[in-house]
C-alpha cells in the first residue's frame, strides 16, 4: 500500500493550524519580570514546572582543539602540483575515445571526488555518448554504467535499455548472476529509477539477491567489501565526501589504477579539507560568541555536527559562505528543536511561536529569559543573512526566511500539542506536519538564497510552494531521522514518530513498521529522481543541495542518532573528513 505522501498539501492546510487555545494580550515590557506564562496561565507557578531532560552529553570537540587544527599540506608546491595534475587529467579526458573508457574515467573521477574540476569536459563527453545511442548492448556492466551516468546528468534514457538482458517473461536472465561486475553496475544503476519503472525495480531486487549470495560465497575479501559497501547504501544515496574518502583507499588497492589520478585525488582531498577546516574554525568562534551552548545547557551543543551536515550538503570549495551560514541555521534549528521537544512548557512554546511569526525584535519582551537569548540570536543571524543578500543582490528576502521559520515553529507547536494531549495521529496526518518539523524546508529555503543569484521569479514561486524537490528531500530527512532517533525520543517523552504512528494505525510490528518507512524512503527517492529529468527553475547547485540533504540524512542516522550522539560513528567520520589529511607519501618537491 503506497501512502500518498503529501495528500493534505498544499501548505494552506498548514497555515490553518488549530485555533489558539488561549488569547493573550502582550504586556508592557516593564510590567513583568518573571516569564509571561504567569500571565497566560495564572495558575501555573514557575516552581512547579517539571521539565523533561534529554540528557544530552556535553560536546566532545573542544574549542581550542578545533582552533588548533593544522594545515599540513598547504603551500604553493601543492597548488602547483594540483594544477599540473589537473591539466594531465584534462588531457586524458580529451584523449579517451572509446565510450567505455570515457565512461569509466568519468565514473572514477566522480568517485574520487574530482569531477567538479572537469564539469564542462564531462558534460560534453556524456552529450556525445547520448547522441550516439546505438552503442553496444551486450555488456551489462557497460550498459548499466552508461545508464547510470546519463541519468545522473539528467538525460532521459529509457529503462528499456535493459530489455536484452531479460528473458521472454521479463525476468533478468539467471546466468547474469555470475557476472558480479555487471550485477554491481546494474544494482547501482537501478537506484536512478523514477516512479513506476518496473524493469528497474526488478533489476534492484534481482541484483540485491545475487550480490548478497556473492558476499556469502566470495573468498576475495576486497571484492566482498566492495559489494557489501554497495549493499549497505547504494552509491546514489551516499554522502559524497565520505564516499570519496572511502573510495580513495579502494582505488589505491585497485589493479591497474592510475597513479596520477590517485595523487590528484589525495592532494585535492587535503586541499578541500583545509578549506572546510577554515570554515569550521570561523563557525566555532561564532557559536561560542552566541553563548547558546553554555546558557541553554538542556539543548544539544553540537557545533561540529551542525557544520558536518553542511559538508554533506555542499562540499565544493567555493561555497564557504553557504556552508557557514547553513551552519548557523543548523545550530539554531537544533537548539530550538530542543526547546520545543524537551525543555519548553506548552505556554512558553505558544509565545515563542507567536514571536517568530511576528518577526519583531520587540517580541522578545514576551519571552522567558532562556528564550530571549535564543530568539535574539535567531533574529540577528537570519537578519544578517538577509542583509548580506540585500547588499549584494538588492533583493529583500526576510519575508521568505521568516516564513520558513514560522512554518517550522508552527509545526513544532503542533507536535507539542499532540504530545501534551497524548494524541497519536495517523501516519498521513503525522507526515503532513513532520516533513516541515524536520526543518528541511528551512534549510533549503536558506540554501536557495545562499547559492542562487540572480534569482528568477519562477524559482521563487517554486520555493514559496515548497515544490516537489523540497518536499521529497525533507521527507527523506524526516523518515531517516525517525528511523535513527525515535526509540530514544519515545523513552524521554516525545510525540509518536512515523514508526509508532504506523504501528498504532495498522497493528504492524516495529520491524514491519521500520520496513515500511524504508520503503517510503525508497519511493520518495524515485519521486525526487524525476526532478533530474524534468524542467526545473532551480539551479543545478540547488538541486544537488536538496539531493545531498537526503543523502546526508541517511548517513547521519545510519547507525542511530548520529547528530545527537557524537562519540560513535560520527566521531570517526568527522576525524576522517575534517581532522586527518590523507598521508601523501611521495611528498611533492
Ligand atoms: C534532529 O533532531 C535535528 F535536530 C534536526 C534539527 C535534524 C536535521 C538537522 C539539521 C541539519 P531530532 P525531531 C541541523 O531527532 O525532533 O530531535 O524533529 O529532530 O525528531
Ligand atoms: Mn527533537
Ligand atoms: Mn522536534
Ligand atoms: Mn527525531
Ligand atoms: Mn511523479
Amino acid at each position: 500500500m503506497a501512502l500518498q505522501l503529501f495528500a493534505l498539501y498544499p501548505i494552506c492546510s498548514f497555515t490553518k493550524l488549530p485555533p489558539r487555545t488561549r488569547i493573550f494580550r502582550l504586556p508592557k515590557a516593564t510590567s513583568f519580570s518573571s516569564p509571561l506564562n504567569c500571565l497566560v496561565c495564572p495558575k501555573l507557578d514557575q516552581k512547579t514546572i517539571v521539565r523533561r531532560s534529554a540528557n544530552y552529553q556535553p560536546p566532545i570537540w573542544d574549542f581550542d582543539f578545533v582552533q588548533s587544527l593544522k594545515r599540513e599540506y598547504e603551500g604553493e608546491v601543492y597548488t602547483n602540483r594540483i594544477s599540473k595534475l589537473k591539466e594531465e587529467v584534462r588531457l586524458m579526458l580529451k584523449q579517451a575515445v572509446d565510450p567505455l573508457d570515457q565512461l569509466q574515467l568519468i565514473d572514477t573521477l566522480q568517485r574520487l571526488g574530482l569531477a567538479y574540476h572537469f564539469e564542462d569536459e564531462i558534460k560534453s563527453i556524456l552529450m556525445s555518448i547520448y547522441s550516439d545511442n546505438n552503442a553496444r548492448r551486450e555488456d551489462l556492466y557497460a550498459t548499466a554504467l552508461e545508464f547510470r551516468l546519463l541519468r545522473q546528468h539528467g538525460y532521459k534514457i529509457p529503462q528499456e535499455i535493459f530489455n536484452s538482458f531479460q528473458d521472454e517473461v521479463g525476468n533478468f536472465k539467471k546466468c547474469l548472476c555470475e557476472d558480479w561486475e555487471g550485477m554491481l553496475s546494474l544494482y547501482e544503476a537501478s537506484f536512478l529509477s523514477d516512479e513506476n519503472e518496473d524493469i528497474l525495480q526488478n533489476a534492484r531486487d534481482f541484483t540485491t539477491t545475487c550480490l548478497r549470495k556473492f558476499v556469502q560465497q566470495s573468498q576475495d575479501q576486497n571484492l566482498s567489501n566492495l559489494v557489501s559497501h554497495a549493499l549497505e547504501i547504494p552509491l546514489h544515496w551516499r554522502m559524497l565526501r565520505l564516499e570519496t574518502r572511502w573510495f580513495i583507499d579502494v582505488y589505491e588497492r585497485k589493479q591497474g589504477m592510475n597513479p596520477l589520478l590517485l595523487e590528484l585525488a589525495k592532494l585535492d582531498f587535503n586541499n578541500v579539507q583545509m578549506i572546510h577546516q577554515n570554515d569550521l574554525k570561523h563557525m566555532s568562534r561564532w557559536w561560542r560568541s552566541t553563548g547558546l551552548g553554555k546558557k541553554l545547557s538542556f539543548a544539544r551543543d553540537r557545533l561540529m555536527e551542525n557544520f558536518f551536515w553542511t559538508i554533506g550538503v555542499i562540499f565544493k570549495p567555493q561555497f564557504s559562505y553557504c556552508r557557514r551560514m547553513l551552519t548557523k541555521v543548523n545550530a539554531l534549528i537544533t537548539t530550538i528543536d530542543d526547546i520545543y521537544d524537551v525543555y519548553g512548557t506548552l505556554d512558553e512554546l505558544e509565545l515563542f511561536t507567536d514571536a517568530v511569526q511576528r518577526w519583531d525584535v520587540n517580541a522578545v519582551e514576551q519571552l522567558p529569559d532562556y528564550m530571549k537569548i535564543c530568539y535574539l540570536s535567531l533574529h540577528n543571524s537570519i537578519n544578517e543573512i538577509a542583509f548580506d543578500f540585500l547588499r549584494e543582490e538588492g533583493v529583500h528576502i526576510i519575508p521568505y526566511l521568516k516564513r520558513a521559520w514560522a512554518d517550522l515553529c508552527k509545526s513544532y507547536l503542533l507536535e507539542a500539542r499532540w504530545y501534551y494531549n497524548g494524541y497519536t495521529p495517523s501516519l498521513q496526518e503525522y507526515i503532513d506536519n513532520a516533513w516541515i518539523s524536520i526543518s528541511g524546508p528551512v534549510i533549503l529555503v536558506h540554501a536557495f538564497f545562499l547559492v542562487n543569484s540572480p534569482i528568477s521569479n519562477d524559482a521563487l514561486k517554486c520555493l514559496e510552494e515548497y515544490s516537489s524537490i523540497i518536499r521529497c528531500s525533507s521527507m527523506i530527512l524526516r523518515l531517516a531521522d525517525d528511523l535513527g532517533t525515535s526509540s530514544d525520543e519515545l523513552k524521554r517523552g516525545d510525540v509518536p514518530k512515523s514508526i509508532q504512528c504506523y504501528m498504532h494505525e495498522t497493528g504492524a510490528s516495529e520491524k514491519e513498521a521500520r520496513d515500511h518507512i524504508r520503503f517510503l524512503i525508497s519511493e520518495t527517492w524515485k519521486e525526487m529522481n524525476e526532478e533530474k529529468s524534468t524542467y526545473s527553475p532551480f539551479s543545478e547547485t540547488f538541486i544537488s543541495i536538496a539531493f545531498n540533504l537526503a543523502r546526508m540524512a541517511q548517513c547521519m542516522y545510519q547507525h542511530g542518532d548520529g547528530h545527537g550522539i557524537e562519540d560513535r560513528e560520527t566521531k570517526d567520520r568527522v576525524v576522517s573528513l575534517l581532522v586527518q589529511p590523507i598521508p601523501c607519501l611521495n611528498k611533492v618537491v
